[in-house]
Parts: C-alpha cells; structure tokens; sequence
C-alpha cells in the first residue's frame, strides 16, 4: 500500500564546489536530484509511503539513481532500467553571472526518463495511493512522456485520489507556449496547486498571489500555495487565506527549495493540519534543503522540523 505515487525524471547532479563559471570549476560533488524525486524522498522521510515511477540508464549512473531512491526508501518496483539510453545529467553553476544564484545546465535530451509512455504507468500502481503528485517538468520532456502524465492524471481523477500538481516550468525545455498549452488542462484536474509568480505570469499573465489563487481555485482545485522564495509563501482555499515569512538561513544552494516546501506542505495537509502550519512545515523544509549542497539530503523528518522550529521561536524571543 502507498500513499503517494509520483513519476519524472532523476538525474546525476555535478554541483560545482567553488563558485563562478564552469570552465574554471575543478571539483563537483555528485548528488542524485529531480524535482519528483526530492519531493517524494521528502514524504519519505515524514512518514508517507511513496513510490516512484520512471526510467534509468543500465550504467553506473541509473543503479548509483536507483540505490538513491531505493536507500531513502521509496518504492521502486516501478522504475525501469532501459538499456538502450543515457541517464540524464546537469551542472549546477554557483553565484555566477549573479551573486547568489546558481544556473542549472542539462544534458537530459533523450535520456531514459524522457523514453517513459503510457506502458510505464499501472493503473493498479495508481489507485493504491492517497495522492498523485506532478510537476511541470515531467510533461517537458518528451511527446511520450505527456502522454504517460495525462494517463496517470486521468487515473487519478477517475478513482478519487487527490492531485497535487507543481507547476515548476522549465523554460529550457519547453516554450511558454507548449508549458500553457499542456499545463492549463493538467491544472483542472489538480486538488492542490503549488506555484510561483513567474510561472504564474506565463500561465495567466497575473503574479499577484491572490489574483492566482482566485484563478486556479475557479478551475476547481481547493488548495493554491504561492511560493514567494525569501518572502515565504501565501496559501489559499475557498474559505480562507494564510501566509507565513520564509525562515533566514544560510543559503548553500537554493535548488530543491521548491520541492521541499511542496512536501513540508503537501505532508501537513493530508494529516489535516491547519493551512497556516502547513506553510510553516513548508517554509521550514525548504530552509534547511538550502542550507546544504544537493537538493535532498537535509529533507527533514519530524523531529528536525521539531528541533528546527523551537530553535526558531527561540531565537525570536531572544531578539525581540
Ligand atoms: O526542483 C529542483 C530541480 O529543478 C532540479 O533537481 C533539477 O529536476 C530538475 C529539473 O528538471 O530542473
């Protein structure tokens, strides 16, 4: 029995030791990274049982991104090894050309994960879970990969599981055009929508959080979170409205952020906590992603958000 099911694509991450542009950066650390796959190590860690859906290459790569998968203990009974294709990988560029960002560059076209198709989504793999997560991304990577998503959304919707979608548009993998295109009618189907202003505006052409919320709750999802990055993130129903600043930390590397908050918040709400606390696990996971390399490996468990969070209002005490 699972609780949530996700499928996209995970790749080899070369995360730049030292800052500035790549053709002067010696050493990478090596991590296993998606944005599916944070996301679902996230649940993982508190307490929800998540499997996994994809595809990896038959080399040192896939089996080092399946023991990742495998060792954060996700299920991975539906994870195929393609022989015949690459794993994907990608760069991360540290604080250069702007001061406290990092770039991303892929080497992904044809990967394995992008070979994924209808044959690799099980009905019966679907209907055993709670939830059905999606991200932009997915959809990005091939015909055939949209194609496997639309299924597993339809599977979903047919048999009563929530769909929690994030939109995570990837502008070097799709046009605006194509990401609106195929995410708007994903989006109809979705229980729960997380989102950022700059996806917002491609999709809608707005960026105020309430003036999104209000246009995807009328598409007939319940719950929109708007991730506002150093400014926290603002949640909305129907009934009501929260928001909650974003937790100073100190930022190493800022990707994974999303995928943390998505699980922080996505994890709060199907243990029925209050909308406000769901933004406060959010906010609190995606701090401590970034406070390390790699996108996943200070996914907390209870007990850090426990530790995390009393050492906060700890802190607010002591300078107020
Ligand atoms: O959310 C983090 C992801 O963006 C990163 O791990 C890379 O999955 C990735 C992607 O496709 O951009």
């Amino acid at each position: 029995m699972l609780d949530i099911v996700t499928m996209g694509e995970v790749m080899v991450q070369f995360n730049a030791c030292t800052n500035g542009p790549l053709r002067h950066v010696v050493y990478f650390e090596k991590h296993a990274a998606g944005a599916e796959a944070n996301f679902a190590i996230g649940m993982s860690r508190l307490g929800f049982k998540a499997g996994f859906i994809t595809r990896v290459s038959n080399d040192e790569f896939g089996r080092y991104i399946l023991n990742s998968l495998r060792s954060e203990g996700l299920d991975v009974s539906r994870v195929k090894i393609d022989p015949e294709t690459r794993n994907g990988i990608y760069f991360i560029q540290r604080n250069y050309p702007i001061p406290g960002r990092s770039s991303v560059i892929y080497y992904r076209k044809g990967s394995a994960a992008s070979k994924m198709s209808v044959n690799d989504v099980d009905p019966d793999y679907i209907k055993q879970a709670k939830l059905f997560h999606l991200t932009g991304i997915t959809p990005a990577l091939s015909k055939s990969c949209r194609e496997a998503c639309l299924k597993a959304l339809e599977i979903a919707s047919q048999s009563d599981i929530q769909i929690s979608i994030d939109t995570n548009i990837r502008l070097s993998l799709w046009s605006r055009e194509e990401a609106k295109e195929t995410l708007i009618p994903m989006l109809r189907k979705a229980n729960i929508v997380l989102i950022e202003p700059q996806d917002a505006e491609i999709l809608f052409g707005k960026t105020e959080p309430k003036e999104v919320a209000d246009e995807i709750l009328s598409m007939g999802a319940e719950t929109v979170a708007v991730k506002l990055g150093v400014e926290g993130a603002v949640a909305y129903t129907r009934s009501e409205e929260a928001r909650k600043p974003a937790y100073k930390v100190p930022v190493v590397d800022v990707i994974g952020a999303g995928d943390a908050f998505a699980a922080g918040f996505i994890s709060s709400l199907m243990l029925g906590k209050p909308l406000e606390n769901a933004l406060e696990i959010g906010n609190a996971a995606g701090a401590l992603v970034v406070t390390v390399r790699g996108d996943f490996e200070n996914m907390p468990s209870w007990e850090d958000l426990k530790k995390f969070l009393a050492a906060q209002r700890r802190e607010t005490v002591r300078l107020r």
